[in-house]
Parts: structure tokens; sequence; C-alpha cells
């Protein structure tokens, strides 16, 4: 009977769905005068600025997208764990070892979480991470280059989704698993799932001197499924907080047999104790095998290394150091508010919004308000923990952000609207629709102590009606809400790349000064850099060639080359001897398997090419670098296997 009446509100749910989603329901937000102040408030002349960098996750694109606010403006998509043929990502020879894994070349994933740095709890701008759902990784970025410079596999983890939200002084990149899995991996039946799984919660550790990451522990947590994170901040810095849901454990039909139980858990992890009893020899060395990719800007050349053992820790063993905090109704987000004394549990299926006090849980932990435990962890009573509760403020609330001024705005999925309330009064103020079913939202700096609070963007998973149709297939898309008066005020819609999950913001000026114009020459350490034309050669060796090019308006160097042969490996390694800002050239041939390549002032890159037949076959310039850009060409000739035709090679002869 229980199990019925859970699968009649899931149903009506599903048809909520619908209703939010139907744009016969929705109400005009073309007010004329309106949107003429609206259209003022996003503007952002020619030539001008914006005001904020907005990093929008590509979900099932893999990438990451730079977008300006609050034009909505499309900068940039960084390539990060996807392969880009506009970029040659993952397919010239330097970053192919970026998308190596344990399970081989992975060239593809689902990246949802951006989050950038911090030092002392606000936003640096050094560099932004991001979580790889499907084969667990995690990304960083350096904001100097906007590239993607080092990518560490996560072991003992399935749907890195709980990923990937830093600590207030970037001490860790924290990655939790969505899926339970058998620790270490084995043949095993599915049924014997309860009890046995494992849910990894991984503390990568970033260098504070070259931000070079680390898994330094995992702890092992019950087989629930850990949905998303955040650090604690300020009071609460030290500790992390993971929503969990399927805390049934159930291994089949989890939209029935993971709405069972009441409440789920906030699982609250004091990180600090952890590392003090790990820097004390605690935990145990496992078995294990994860990629640990690293790209160098001197060599602009990617390394990838197999790391063969991850330190784990069992939760029971550290007591004092893991407790949960039962929160209504498989919650989603879980998010803090800048002074780190509420935890906001959004539960998916719940009337009401949850905000725990950080303040009341050290109390009940110090007073020992327990409700039993589960596998050894204490379970802390739900009353003695409440902050409060933001009554039917809509429905299928995902994910909350703050404004730094005492509010919180949180997006519902189902009745398709973000809704702002006060912390502490737990009144809601206002409520804005989307269009339509939104996910995440962002407000500059709102995973940090100090939020930059004069815009929110909701990010949408369902156009329909709002661009003009594209095919069965339309795009996703953001929505931005100014944030500055009592009431929200919508004044922008801007398609989305790939399907955006959440979002990072930060100020322009942050990042503006320390972004990178050219890469200098004489500190090009590549293998196969020619630093001038007079450096430039062709080797063989055996059936493999090596060419090593320079490239400068308007020429490559060599332009001809003779003596390949049909079954010939050839590598071409071309530098860009350009020294000028935005003067990249591109280079492509005839037949490679690859992409083109797009070189940036002072870098080198490589690509294969195994020419297949006899001919004279040319290549080019992909990228108009100036007038003579049609001029930028060459040729190479290529003869039967067993041809006596010296190798020799010539520009202007
Ligand atoms: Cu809500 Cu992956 Cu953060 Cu999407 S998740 S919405
Ligand atoms: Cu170089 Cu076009």
């Amino acid at each position: 009977m229980k199990r019925l009446s859970k699968l009649v509100l899931l149903s009506a749910l599903g048809a909520l769905t619908l209703i939010g989603c139907n744009p016969a329901g929705k109400k005009s937000d073309k007010g004329g005068a309106l949107s003429s102040s609206a259209a003022e408030k996003v503007y952002v002349a020619p030539g001008e600025h914006d005001e904020f960098y907005a990093f929008v996750s590509g979900g099932f694109s893999g990438q990451l997208a730079v977008y300006g606010l609050p034009s909505g403006r499309l900068f940039k998509v960084i390539p990060v764990f996807s392969q880009d043929a506009e970029k040659a990502w993952g397919y010239n020879e330097e970053t192919k070892p970026m998308l190596n894994t344990s399970y081989g070349f992975v060239p593809w994933d689902d990246s949802h979480h951006p989050d950038i740095s911090q030092t002392a709890g606000e936003l640096d701008g050094r560099y932004v991470f991001i979580n790889a759902n499907n084969t667990p990784r995690i990304a960083k970025i350096d904001l100097t280059t906007f590239e993607t410079t080092e990518i560490i596999e996560v072991p003992n983890s399935a749907g890195n989704h709980s990923s990937s939200f830093v600590t207030e002084n970037t001490e860790y990149v924290v990655a939790g698993t969505r899926f339970s899995v058998p620790v270490p991996q084995r043949d095993m039946p599915i049924s014997e799932y309860k009890g046995n799984f494992k849910g990894a919660l991984s503390f990568i550790s970033v260098n504070p001197e070259d931000g070079g990451m680390d898994v330094k522990f995992q702890l092992l947590m019950p087989g629930f499924n850990y949905d998303l994170s955040h650090p604690g901040r300020g009071k609460s810095h030290g500790w992390f907080f993971f929503t969990t849901y399927n805390t049934e454990e159930a291994s089949t039909l989890l939209e029935v047999n993971a709405s069972q139980n009441d409440k789920d858990f906030i699982a609250a992890v004091n990180w600090k104790k952890i590392e003090e009893y790990v820097n004390n020899g605690g935990g145990k060395m496992m078995p294990a095998n994860y990629a640990h990719n690293v790209y160098d800007e001197h060599t602009h050349t990617a390394t990838s290394t197999m790391k063969k053992e991850v330190l784990v820790v069992d939760p029971s063993e550290v007591p004092g150091a893991v407790y949960l905090l039962p929160t209504p109704k498989s919650p989603h987000g879980c998010d803090v508010d800048p002074s780190g004394e509420y935890i906001v549990g959004n539960g998916k299926l719940s009337a009401n919004l949850t905000v725990h006090s950080f303040t009341k849980m050290l109390d009940a932990i110090e007073n020992k308000k327990f409700d039993g435990d589960a596998y050894g962890i204490p379970i802390l009573n739900f009353d003695s923990v409440l902050a409060g509760t933001v009554e039917q403020p809509g429905l299928g609330p995902l994910h909350t952000e703050f404004d730094g001024k005492g509010n919180a705005y949180t997006t519902f999925f189902i009745s398709s609207e973000v809704v702002k309330w006060k912390l502490g009064t737990w009144d809601v103020v206002d409520r804005k629709s989307t269009y339509y079913s939104v996910g995440h939202l962002m407000i500059p700096g709102g995973n940090s102590q100090k939020p930059f609070g004069k815009y929110v963007l909701a990010m949408n998973k369902i156009t329909k009606d709002r661009y003009l149709p594209t095919g069965p297939e339309v795009t996703q898309s953001a929505q931005l809400y100014d944030i500055t008066g009592e009431k929200m005020e919508l004044l922008l819609d801007f398609p989305t790349v790939g399907e955006p999950h959440y979002a990072a913001g930060i100020p322009a000026d942050i990042i503006k000064p320390n972004s990178k114009k050219i890469f200098k020459l004489e500190e090009n350490k590549h293998k196969y850099a020619a630093l001038s034309e007079a450096d430039t050669k062709v080797v063989r060796n055996g059936k493999e060639v090596h060419v090593y090019m320079t490239m400068i308006r308007s020429h490559f160097s060599p332009d001809n080359i003779e003596g390949i042969k049909v079954g010939d490996k050839v590598y071409f390694h071309i530098t860009n001897l350009e020294q000028d800002y935005d003067v990249p050239h591109g280079v492509s041939m005839i037949g490679a398997n690859t992409s083109e390549l797009l070189i940036m002032p002072g870098q080198t890159e490589s690509f294969v090419w195994e020419p297949k037949q006899p001919g004279v076959w040319p290549f080019y310039c992909t990228d108009f670098c100036s007038a003579l850009h049609q001029e930028m060409q060459g040729y190479v000739r290529v003869s039967p296997a067993n041809s006596n035709i010296e190798l020799s090679w010539s520009l202007g002869e």
C-alpha cells in the first residue's frame, strides 16, 4: 500500500512537470517599457567588456563554455574531457595523453560542476575545476591560458557527481561518487549490493605552489548515492557536506525503491580531523590504477602517469569525523550559505526546504543527540540540528545560491521557477518563472564567503518555444535575472553549449590582468621545437619521419618536402614563430586522420600523417592570418615505398 501511494505521488509529480513546461500556461514576460530597461541592463556596447566571466558546464558535451555577463556573449569553449577538432584537443600528439584513463583513451565525458579556486574564502581566479561524471575524473583549467592543464582520474568511483567543489583555501577539490560500487571492483551478484558496496568520497589535494593535484585520501562510506556536496566556510571551514539518496541501498527500480525512506541524509565530514589522522599514518594503502595527466606549459606537451595505489579511510576508524544529518526526501543540492552557518538540503520529493544549523550540529554532537547509527556512523537527531524550514516554496527543489545579503535563491524543477527567500526567517519574498524546468542557478561567487549578488543565472533543461526551432533538437539555455532589488527581474535568455548544469562566475577584473597573450619563444622547451627558420629540418629514422617546421606570416618553412614514401609515418612538429597577440596559424594536411592544428604564438604542436598514395600533396594554413593567408601553403612529394628519392626540404628555391 505504501509502495502504491509512492507510485501515485511520483506520477503526480511527473504530470506537474508537464504543466510546468506548458507554454500555454506561461505568463508573458514581454512588457514594452520594461523590456527596454532590461535591454539596457544587458547591453554591452561594441568594444566594451562584460563585467563578469561565467564558466558554464557543457554537460554531455564534456566541455566548459566561457560567457560574458550581463551580455550572455560566448567567448570560448574550453575543451576539457572531449576531443575538439577546432582546437586539436585530443587530436594532436601533445594533448592526446590528457584523455588517457585506466580504461584507455576516453575522448568524451559528462561535465557538471565547475568551481573556481579560492583563497581565504574568496574567489582568487587562478583555476577552475570541473568534474567528469562518467569516467570519473577531475580537471583543472588554468585561467591565465584558459586551457585544461591537469586531469586526475578518481579510483573506486562511478558517476563522479558530488564534485568538484573546493575548500576555502583550495586545500582540496572534493569528488564524491554518485554510484556505490564494490571496492575493490570484483565479480559479485548485484543482489548483494546492500551492505557490501561502498561510496568513495575523494579529497584531492591541490599544491599551493604549482596547483598540482593528488588524491590525498578516500573516505569509504556506506553504499548510498552521494549526489552533491559543498564545503563549510567561515565557522564551518574544515567540514564538507554531502547529500545522499538511496539510503535504502536499492539496486533496481530506484525511482520507487530509493524513494521509500522518509529521510535520507546529509553526511557531514570533518576533513581536518581525517587529514590529521592520515598525516599521523592513519588509513591504509590499497592497490588502484588511475591516470594522472599533466600538461606542461613550457614543453607544450602532456604526460600521462598511471598511479598504482590510493589511501583509503574507513570512517568508523576515525571517531568524531563523520555524522549523518537526517534530511527529507532524496535531497539533491547541498548548499552552504556564505557565513557557513546554514546547510540547505533540497529534498526533491519534499514539500518543504530543510535548512540545518552548523552551530546546532556541533551542539548535538557534543551532547550526543543521536538517533542510532548507520554502519557505525552516528545519525544526529533531526530536530536538534534543524535551523528552519521554508514552507511549501515550490515543487522539486534542486539547488540554492546566496547573494551575500541574507537571501537565498532556490531552483524548482517541477514548478519551473526561482524562489527567493530569507535566511533566518525562512520567508519567501519573491518567485519568478523560468522557461523551462530549471536545474542549477549561479550567482558569481555564490559558492564563497563573498558573493557578488548582482545577477543570478538560471540554467534550463527545456526551451521548446523560446527560440527559432532547429528540428527535434533545440538549444538548452540560460536566463539572467537582476537581483539587486527586492524583486527579481528577468533580463535575458541566451542559448548554451551542451546541457548546462552548474556554472561559476567571477568579476572579470580578477582574471583579466593575468590573461596570457603569447607563449614566449625563448621559454619553448618542446622536444621538437624549431625556434627559428634556421633550425628547421626533416629527419628520417627508419619509416618514421620528423618534420621540424615553422610558421610565420605568411609562409611555412620548409614549404617543399621530397623523399617521403608510402608507408612512412610522418610527424609534423610545427612552431608558430609569431610573438604578437592574437596571431595563431593553423595547419592541415590532405588525408590526415586527425584535425587541423591551431597553434598559438610561441607554441609547438604535432600531428601524424601516414600517406597512402604516391603524389604531390598540399598542406595549408587554416586560420585567416594576413592578407596573404591564401598564399600560406606547401607541398609534400610522396614516392612509392621502394623509391630512391633523397629526403630534401626547401623554402623559396
Ligand atoms: Cu542538479 Cu549534475 Cu548538479 Cu544538473 S545536477 S541540474
Ligand atoms: Cu597563417 Cu593563415
